[in-house]
């Protein structure tokens, strides 16, 4: 039978790019995973010795700061049920599980003086039991979840930061790194920097918006930087692992064919990843050249006597650029980026908005997912692939993250018509030389989605939050990833028979 999506795909074109029917195979040594974060699933919050983060602070404000009151004291409760979560990564037949570690969980206070060996051994239980099924573990250092104890010492708005940060990824590579080849320094800078500190949309929401971001980003790019070359140093020989970064990447197309409208674009791109792709990935280093030119401009105009963004000296450009085997992309959705003089006063003076300088705008005819973010829009991730190739001098580049939010439910037919089109331009741009080697999805389980709480579901298994036992459940797109991942290509035709994973 002919399926209604099939005939959909089949006349479906977009810039360009064919989403076509026929069966596609990925190259034998692509790679599929699936991923986690800490705070998101573990629970344990206050658990053996578990120290507080930042999100643990921000969950527990009066009045609540999240969506639906809720907080990750819980989450899946995945510090006791990580055997179930691997069993579902050999369910789906991941080649490997991406997960991050809770810095708190090691180092209550943050500093090494004092490890906790209780978080010690859940993550060496968890690896242990990803290894003997046979799944990598894939391991992220920082997902958000920054001790409270730094906090209080300002956090990435520290530069000692760097040095704090660089004591704790040496203890995960001496107690892991002979089992863990699979790193990820730092997860989406923009949204730790961007979010965290110049706004309040994360933890720590400290809202110093045209400042703070741009401390942020340099004591960021350096940690990571530091954290790759003890790798390369003291680690690499023996251990002999891969180590990159998860930057998260928007695609912002120009709104028209303006000069104006494309410069919105560029500039827009450039602020929400080339400000840390640019420095560690291109051959000059650096920030991008529209970071430089529009902070200074604007901060001269606004009486600050230097940039707002800061320097890096020629040595500290020089440590950043290449610090990284692979470029991880997290990539959702695709955004119109346009200018609008009339719309000056619309942001802060000054603000990162106003130093971008672009009004950007989601579709209202592309697909919308549950979060009112993300919408579906698979020719921009063909061109952010395209993109990279051309800016970067083609780097390795594993995807990350990549998924599509529901209400909830285990029929999702939307979230399976979004893998499958991602994947399909994943594929043209594979074919067309775009050095792609791993895809993860987001997420593996349901999870808690920062300040939208439990309201916003990205699993390929269904957590069912009010029940104690946090059981779960494959979807509908849990059985198509399966066979994603069994055939190693995309068969748009293919329906699964429920309750056969
Ligand atoms: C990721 O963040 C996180 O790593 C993960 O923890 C999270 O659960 C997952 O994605 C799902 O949210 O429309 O221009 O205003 C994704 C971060 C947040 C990046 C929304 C793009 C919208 C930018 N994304 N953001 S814009």
């Amino acid at each position: 039978m002919i399926r209604p999506f099939f005939i959909l795909c089949a006349i479906f074109h977009n810039n360009g790019v064919s989403l076509s029917s026929k069966i596609r195979k990925f190259p034998d040594s692509f790679e599929f995973g699936a991923s986690t974060s800490a705070y998101q699933i573990e629970g344990g919050w206050y658990e053996d010795g578990k120290g507080l983060s930042i999100w643990d602070i921000a969950t527990h404000m009066d009045p609540s700061q999240i969506k639906d009151k809720s907080t990750g004291d819980i989450a899946a409760d995945s510090y006791h049920l990580y055997k179930r979560d691997v069993e579902i990564a050999k369910e789906l037949g991941l080649d490997f599980y991406r997960f991050s570690v809770s810095w708190p969980r090691i180092l209550p206070k943050g500093l090494p003086n004092q490890i906790n060996q209780a978080g010690i051994d859940y993550y060496n239980n968890l690896i242990n039991e990803l290894l003997k099924n046979n799944i990598k573990p894939f391991l992220t250092i920082y997902h958000w979840d920054l001790p409270y104890e730094l906090q209080k010492l300002g956090g990435w708005i520290n530069p000692h930061v760097v040095d704090w940060f660089v004591d704790y990824v040496k203890i995960l590579y001496d107690y892991y790194g002979d089992r863990v080849k699979l790193w990820i320094t730092i997860n989406e800078p923009k949204q730790i920097c961007y979010e965290g500190y110049g706004s309040t949309l994360k933890a720590p929401m400290l809202n110093a918006s045209g400042v703070a971001e741009y401390m942020c980003a340099k004591n960021l790019l350096l940690a990571h930087a530091k954290a790759y070359h003890l790798y390369n140093q003291n680690y690499r020989k023996l251990q002999n692992g891969t180590v990159g970064i998860s930057i998260s990447c928007t695609w912002f197309e120009p709104a028209s064919e303006t000069i104006d409208d494309h410069q919105a674009a560029v500039d827009a791109n450039q602020f929400d990843w080339g400000q840390y792709a640019h420095p560690i990935f291109s051959k000059a280093g650096h920030f991008p050249f529209e970071l430089k030119k529009n902070i200074a401009l604007k901060s001269a105009e606004q009486g600050f006597s230097r940039s707002r963004l800061p320097e890096l000296s020629a040595s500290e450009v020089a440590l950043i650029r290449g610090s990284a085997d692979f470029f991880g992309v997290n990539t959702y959705t695709t955004k119109l980026a346009y200018r609008d003089a009339s719309l000056d006063g619309l942001y802060a003076v000054p603000s990162y908005m106003d130093d971008m300088a672009a009004v950007v705008v989601g579709n209202p005819t592309w697909p919308q997912a549950k979060s009112t973010w993300l919408q579906e829009v698979p020719w921009g991730f063909y061109k952010l692939l395209k993109e990279i190739k051309k800016n970067y001098n083609n780097p390795v580049v594993y995807i990350t993250e990549n998924g599509w939010s529901t209400a909830g439910g285990l029929f999702d037919d939307d979230r399976i018509q979004y893998y499958r089109n991602y994947l399909s331009v994943l594929h043209d741009a594979i074919e067309e030389g775009c050095d792609v080697r791993k895809y993860t999805a987001w997420s593996l389980i349901d999870n808690f989605e920062w300040k939208n709480g439990y309201t916003e579901k990205f699993g390929l298994y269904e957590v069912d939050f009010s029940r104690e036992d946090r059981n779960r459940t494959p979807r509908k797109s849990a059985y198509v990833y399966k066979e994603i991942i069994r055939t190693k290509s995309l068969d748009t035709t293919y329906e699964p028979e429920i309750n056969t994973v």
